[in-house]
């Protein structure tokens, strides 16, 4: 929020104001992916990743849940806390990744896999996750394929967390998808080159939805959680973050001593951006848009999330 007059700031303080007064009066929580805009960030009960969120939402005591993120993070809060109102401020804020399978596409690939176990990435609706035999998040995945009894596994929706997770668990027959996240599928390997002639000394982290050559490239791979960890916690005082920009508010407020590079100028995701502090308003104000699921579908989608908590 740099660069900001008297008057921008005037009204920042106005939602804050509001924000405060309702989640108060509504009984809510509210809670911010990583990637979510550093102010949403910051008034957040909660910051990040979808999984960690959904159970902090389950255990928490709040009647409302505003989760600030992209429509199957909400759905996942949902599936695991039916009994409350599950808010997403933005309608319209999905993920082209998780609308890149459908149930139907699911059903035809497993009729043709009829052996194969079904991982499904969490970044994928409920839909899918009720056509699944387990969920899977980007830290776990390699752990939930190593602890299936089949040889062949189905694994969607992305493309590249399933080469990264067949690359570490050369055993298994794994089934991809071809799907992707278009915001890490913008950065190339030239760029990695170019921010490592820029900044040769540091560390590059990066997140396995990448290219697998960049992934390749990296020191580290992991979540955005274990990427934020893992730099936390480094004697290393330089990195080239290769995952969605929000990362660095957090990185850089709690790391005063270090630098953190992106990658690529092209990892901004579009849809975490949609969410604004006048979003969280409306949403408390209106009590919108609510996430609803059948149950039947909700209750399979449990199943699948479940099986992969006994896993990890
Ligand atoms: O599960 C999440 O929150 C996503 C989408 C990514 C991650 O690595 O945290």
């Amino acid at each position: 929020m740099t660069g900001m007059n008297g008057e921008d700031l005037e009204l920042i303080q106005e939602l804050l104001n509001e924000i405060n007064i309702l989640r108060k009066e509504k009984k809510a929580v509210i809670v911010s992916h990583t990637y979510q805009r550093g102010e949403v960030q910051d008034i957040s009960d909660l910051v990040g990743d979808s999984l960690e969120l959904s159970r902090y939402c389950a255990s928490s005591d709040a009647e409302v849940i505003v989760f600030c993120g992209v429509h199957f993070m909400a759905e996942s809060a949902k599936i695991l806390s039916p009994g409350k109102t599950v808010l997403l401020p933005e309608r319209d804020a999905g993920c082209p990744l998780a609308d890149m399978i459908t149930a139907e596409d699911l059903r035809e690939l497993k009729d043709r896999h009829k052996d194969a176990a079904v991982v499904c990435y969490i970044n994928s609706s409920a839909e899918v996750k009720a056509e699944s035999d387990i969920c899977c998040t980007s830290s776990n995945a390699v752990n939930v394929v190593k602890s299936l009894k089949q040889k062949d596994v189905i694994f969607v929706p992305d493309k590249n967390l399933g080469s990264y997770v067949a690359k570490s668990v050369p055993g298994k027959n794994i089934i991809l998808w071809e799907g992707f996240c278009p915001t890490h599928y913008r950065a190339r390997l030239e760029d990695l080159i170019k921010a490592k002639e820029l900044h040769p000394d540091a560390l590059v982290l990066v997140h396995p939805e990448c290219r697998p050559e960049i992934v390749e490239k990296a020191d580290f791979v992991g979540s955005t959680k274990a990427i934020i960890n893992y730099a936390s916690k480094s004697s290393h005082d330089k990195f080239i973050i290769g995952t969605e920009m929000g990362v660095l508010h957090s990185l850089t407020k709690n790391n005063p001593g270090k630098k953190f590079y992106l990658l690529s100028q092209g990892f901004v995701c579009p849809n975490m951006k949609k969410t604004t502090l006048k979003s969280v308003v409306n949403s408390l104000k209106e009590m919108k848009y609510r996430i609803e699921l059948p149950e039947e579908i909700r209750t399979k989608a449990l199943r699948a999330l479940q099986r992969m908590l006994e896993v990890t």
